[in-house]
């Protein structure tokens, strides 16, 4: 959407915190012994307390509030009895709406001592997220964020996933513009507005750079390489981004 009034800002700035919040709050929990979906019913509960809806379980009838996402997975991973360990590389992404409008953001961790390469991802994964925030501009085309997304991951020896993008959202949770690449896509010529609302997710992949889906309809995962996502949503203004997430 394009964010043009005080009751839009308002709208999004409610709902970015709460999913924020529920990030957060999921996160802290996310330590050995804890099953995806003792987390994710602590989404749950989090959601309703705050009067929002997920988004993955509202719009696409998802079988969890919020998607967990554990080592070879990558994204939308379903919520169940898998139980966490120390130095899982672990993707909370938490989606939702209230008052009709929607706000997205995840994070990658390592629980506790992991891998240096799992921690070297989610740091890139970061680092590429802000990297692309400095060209979230209006005026500039959208690929140049996904291009210095895919510098940044080049520049510390790794890559991005190509068939996994970020998107505009605002009044639902997958609108227009539909793609953010992690890389400079030259085909997308679509430029950023003033007032656009995206949801900017870089995925940092160590080797491979598209993943496949299982056969649950879901589960995005590679078949040998770590990912990282980092994402929040955003406003794009004259004066810079406004994270509505953070
Ligand atoms: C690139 C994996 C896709 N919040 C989720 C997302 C995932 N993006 O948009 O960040 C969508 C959740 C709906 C199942
Ligand atoms: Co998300
Ligand atoms: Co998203």
């Amino acid at each position: 959407m394009i964010a043009k009034t005080e009751e839009d800002f308002n709208g999004l700035k409610e709902i970015g915190k709460i999913v924020a919040a529920i990030r957060d709050e999921l996160v802290q929990r996310t330590k050995p012994g804890i099953t995806t979906k003792e987390l994710d019913e602590l989404a749950g509960e989090l959601f309703e307390k705050a009067g929002a809806i997920s988004a993955p379980k509202g719009e696409y009838d998802f079988p969890g509030y919020s998607c967990i996402s554990v080592n070879e997975e990558v994204a939308h991973g379903i919520p169940g009895s898998r139980v966490i360990q120390e130095g899982d590389l672990v993707n909370i992404d938490v989606s939702g709406s209230k008052n009709g409008y929607f706000a997205d953001t995840g994070v990658s961790i390592v629980v506790g001592e992991g891998e240096d390469i799992k921690t070297k991802i989610c740091s890139v994964a970061k680092e590429a997220f802000e990297a692309g925030l400095k060209k979230a501009n209006p005026g500039s085309k959208i690929s140049g964020m996904g291009k210095v997304v895919f510098q940044t991951a080049r520049q510390h020896g790794l890559t991005v996933i190509k068939n996994l993008t970020g998107h505009g959202i605002g009044r639902s949770i997958h609108e227009a513009p539909d793609y953010v690449y992690n890389y400079n896509e030259r085909s997308d010529y679509g430029l950023l507005k003033e007032g656009m609302v995206i949801a900017f997710e870089p995925f940092i992949s160590t080797h491979e750079e598209e993943v496949f889906q299982l056969d649950d309809g879901w589960t995005f995962v590679t078949e040998k390489s770590y990912v990282a996502q980092y994402e929040h949503t955003l406003i794009v203004t004259k004066n810079g981004p406004i994270i509505l997430t953070l």
